[in-house]
């Protein structure tokens, strides 16, 4: 549910990276901070951490502006993934725009991301959004990993839920998080085309959208 501000010309776009535990949800964040051009992030907030572990959440501003005029600026928070900060992840949650979950694609871990999307599906609906109608893109993180799940059991298992496509990546090794952020940016679009027009009243298409949102600094290209 993006913020339209009139009188700034700013709109104000919110996208949620969920998931379990320790999936890797704030090195995504920190991996996009490294990798994008300089003057498409603003300053990386990571808050409240203990033992590296989120207690609150992460967020990382990235904008544009149109040569109309429009400021457009997204705002990616990372939820905290452990179990006892429900409240905590319905309340980053809610207005949300776009939701990246992060999975880890570690065998062990096959129940955790279970339960954490069940928790995904759950709180969603309790901030009224509705899952299938959501931008939503789903990544295996830690593919470099050797007790990863093989990629072809993981298509076929999410081959049932095509609104909710995978990506791979290994974070920590900046792989496949552009990449993931690119395939939430172009599900996000044609919903904030249809609300907003960027397209026909800010000359903002989808090509201009994507490139402009995610351009990767050549020095640190993935
Ligand atoms: N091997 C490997 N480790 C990773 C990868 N991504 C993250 N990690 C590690 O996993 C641990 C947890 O990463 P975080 O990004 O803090 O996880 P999180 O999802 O933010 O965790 P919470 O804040 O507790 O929900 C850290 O030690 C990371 O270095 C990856 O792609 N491969
Ligand atoms: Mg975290």
């Amino acid at each position: 549910m993006a913020n339209y501000y009139a009188i700034e010309n700013k709109l104000v776009l919110k996208i949620v990276y969920y998931g379990p535990a320790l999936s890797g949800k704030t090195t995504n964040l920190m991996q996009l901070h490294t990798l994008l051009m300089p003057q498409r992030k603003g300053e990386l907030m990571v808050l409240e951490t203990r033992d590296d572990r989120t207690l609150f959440f992460d967020m990382l501003p990235i904008g544009l502006r149109s040569e109309k005029g429009l400021d457009l600026r997204l705002k990616l928070y990372t939820v905290p993934g452990q179990v006892q900060h429900d409240s905590t992840r319905k309340a980053v949650l809610s207005r949300a725009d776009g939701v990246i979950f992060i999975a880890d694609s570690q065998l062990s871990q096959q129940d955790n991301n279970a339960i954490a999307f069940d928790n995904l599906a759950s709180n969603l609906q309790k901030v009224g959004l509705d899952i299938e109608n959501l931008p939503l893109v789903v990544q295996f993180n830690k593919r470099d990993l050797p007790s990863a799940v093989d990629e072809t059991i993981l298509q076929t298992r999410w081959a049932t839920t095509p609104w909710a496509p995978i990506t791979l990546a290994s974070a920590l090794k900046g792989h496949g998080v552009v990449k993931s952020f690119q395939q939430l940016l172009s599900r996000l679009y044609p919903a904030v085309d249809s609300e907003f027009s960027l397209a026909a009243n800010h000359a903002i298409g989808f090509q201009t959208f994507v490139d402009r949102l995610s351009a990767v600094n050549e020095a640190s290209d993935e």
